[in-house]
């Protein structure tokens, strides 16, 4: 799968890379790698990520300001990287069908395979890892910003290794990669010591604002618009603060309800130990992971998606119980 997938990227010419709207790391960290490493090659490419306002946090990411919200006027082949679904690139599939081939690498278990062909290996730490394996199978020559976009992709997606499907090789893929020219220390502190003083009072506010439910086994949160206007923070100061909530000891499931600019919702579901989110997610049209997962709701009442979460959450408890 891994000869395949890059032989087929080897035989195109113009290629454009796909990251998720709204793009975290690992996203960025898979499609900047193979930025660096196809350019090398003698490619075109192209970086396209559909959002308007990138997240400024990850500025210090290689070619980084390389990155078009528009598409180029030719290509044969797109990489979309990181993304459970296609709709996650802000695209119509079908469109893109007729103009190129798709390549889908990606590690969510909720992945559709719908592409030409499919790299999806899940469970994996992240979609950057198996970005490397691809390249390491190969025998492909890493760049020191391809090891950093990689290095940056997985300790992102791990929490800093706490969670994700780690194992001894996500352990030596990762020293691999600082041989090759990864800056743990200077990648750490972009991520983790770059909070921005709106995001911090967000936290304030979500600290004073969540509710615990199911004997405090449920943390809820609702983030409005003005909540966002009154702290001054922006849509992507919010991607930590339901880790917040899913922390405190009680908490089997964190949810965090956040109304968008056109009233829709995004919900974003964590848990810990019981509870596979990825299957609410799914019941919802959404996706992700075992302990991360999260959907988009158009509905009128955020009240109504809560009460819908909940039932489901006392479903998985139910069926839990009944395999223990
Ligand atoms: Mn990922």
């Amino acid at each position: 799968m891994f000869k395949t997938a890059w032989t087929t990227i080897n035989k195109a010419q113009n290629i454009v890379l796909m990251s998720h709207i709204n793009p975290d790391c690992d996203t960025l960290g898979c499609s900047l790698a193979l930025y660096s490493i196809l350019q090398k090659e003698g490619k075109n490419v192209f970086l396209f990520n559909a959002t308007e306002n990138l997240p400024k946090k990850l500025r210090f990411m290689p070619y980084f300001s390389e990155i078009h919200s528009y598409l180029p006027s030719e290509f044969d082949t797109v990489i979309v990287c990181d993304c459970a679904n296609f709709d996650r690139t802000g695209l119509n599939i079908e469109a893109i069908k007729k103009r190129a081939r798709i390549i889908n690498i990606d590690h969510h278990l909720t992945n559709s395979n719908f592409g030409d062909i499919n790299l999806v290996i899940s469970p994996n730490s992240s979609a950057s890892m198996v970005v490397y394996e691809m390249l390491k199978q190969n025998g492909v020559k890493l760049t020191s910003q391809a090891a950093s976009c990689l290095y940056t992709g997985t300790i992102d997606d791990t929490g800093f290794f706490a969670y994700g499907a780690m194992n001894a090789s996500t352990f030596s893929d990762m020293g691999e990669l600082v041989s090759l020219g990864a800056d743990p220390a200077f990648i750490s502190r972009q991520l983790k010591q770059s909070v921005p003083l709106a995001r911090f009072r967000l936290k304030e506010y979500a600290a004073r604002s969540f509710d615990l439910l199911r004997n405090g086994m449920v943390g809820l949160l609702f983030i409005w618009q003005q909540d966002l206007k009154r702290t001054g923070a922006k849509r992507e100061d919010t991607e930590d603060i339901i880790n917040l909530i899913r922390d405190i000891v009680s908490v089997e499931m964190a949810v965090m309800i956040l109304e968008e600019e056109d009233g829709s919702f995004k919900i974003s579901l964590r848990s810990k130990n019981y509870l596979d989110v990825s299957k609410i997610a799914l019941k919802f049209g959404g996706g992700g992971h075992f302990g991360a997962a999260g959907f988009e709701s158009s509905i009128t009442h955020a009240k109504d998606i809560a009460e819908m979460i909940l039932n489901e959450f006392d479903k998985g408890m139910r069926e839990y119980g009944t395999q223990k």
